[in-house]
């Protein structure tokens, strides 16, 4: 019997700063009724997706920046997409920004059953950007001064038939990321994103954001053998293009869905769950093939460490011939 969970990217165009949470959710219910009509049985919404993307401004006043952040999950405004969701029996993943009980600011994702029950929390651990203000940019990208980086690390969540994990954004950029859940043989990595049409921090040609979004969804799906969702917050939100091009890549790293326009859109694509095994069997079979002894690196160090200066002279091999 095939394992087919029909999935979606559930793409959202830009959110307003003066756009309520009510109004956000109920295009996300919009999607996900369009999804019920196409037999979508789960849902990926973006990073941050029940508000603007606010870290491109800077404030100082941490009252104001916690309006954009929820004290609990599901709140009164948010409650309408969980009932759909288990009227509808419709899985979900949802980005939001997370403000603790004991006062922690996280950038956070669930995974919510067909039930409408939350099953899995992830919080954003890669956070890129700046802490403080920096003039030369157009607009700001300040995830370091409004978030903790995350400290639950990368599990993964049974459900629905399939092996969830979550990321969110620049995640989607850090190898490491998809071989912490492909060593848990997860078989779907959702992950939403916000992601600029420029690169503020340097020149970069503008038609590198899209390849790169691309590129390492594509080729982390390919090496873990997984499926991946990456649904984008698109269009020109506040006068800042964000890139869009939500698509759903399949374990062989071929993208099978893409989104088309830069708006709120359904990407849909059945993801079955047993082309997952053929490359976790073979090529990427990590317990025959990995080879741990010479990894160390990879943990035991986060910055460059360069060879000492000097070309090497090299063995001299043809002086003698
Ligand atoms: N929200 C993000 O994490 N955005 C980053 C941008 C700043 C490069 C990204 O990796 O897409």
């Amino acid at each position: 019997m095939t394992r087919i969970l029909t999935s979606a990217a559930a793409q959202l165009g830009p959110i307003a700063r003066n756009e309520t949470r009510a109004s956000a959710v109920a295009r996300m219910i919009d999607l996900m009724k369009r999804g019920k009509e196409r037999g979508v049985r789960y849902m990926v919404f973006p990073e941050l997706a029940l508000t603007t993307f606010f870290p491109r401004w800077y404030m100082e006043d941490w009252k104001e920046v916690e309006t954009f952040f929820e004290k609990q999950m599901p709140t009164k405004d948010v409650l309408p997409l969980f009932e759909k969701a288990a009227e509808w029996g419709i899985g979900f993943y949802l980005g939001y920004a997370e403000l603790t009980e004991d006062g922690h600011h996280y950038n956070t994702s669930i995974l919510v059953n067909d039930k409408g029950r939350i099953v899995g929390k992830y919080r954003k651990v890669h956070l890129p950007g700046h802490s403080e203000y920096e003039a030369q940019r157009p607009w700001q990208h300040l995830e370091k001064r409004y978030f903790e980086p995350g400290d639950l690390g990368y599990p993964v969540w049974r459900s629905m038939g399939a092996i969830h994990g979550m990321a969110i954004c620049n995640d989607r950029r850090w190898p490491e990321m998809y071989r912490s859940m492909g060593l848990q043989g997860v078989e779907i990595i959702s992950l939403g994103y916000n992601t600029p049409d420029e690169n503020t921090a340097a020149a970069e040609p503008k038609h590198l954001r899209n390849f790169h979004n691309d590129l390492v969804v594509q080729s982390g799906a390919y090496q873990n053998s997984c499926y991946v969702i990456a649904t984008a917050k698109a269009g020109i939100e506040e006068g800042v293009g964000l890139i869009g091009g939500s698509l759903i890549a399949q374990p062989s790293g071929e993208i099978v869905a893409k989104a088309q326009t830069l708006g709120d859109e359904l990407v849909v694509a059945d993801l079955d769950l047993d082309l997952t095994v053929m490359g976790k069997q073979t090529i990427f079979n990590f317990a025959n093939h990995r080879r741990v002894e010479h990894y160390a690196r990879i943990t035991g160090q986060t910055g460059v460490e360069l060879p000492p200066e000097g070309d090497l002279e090299g063995e001299d091999v043809l002086s003698g011939k």
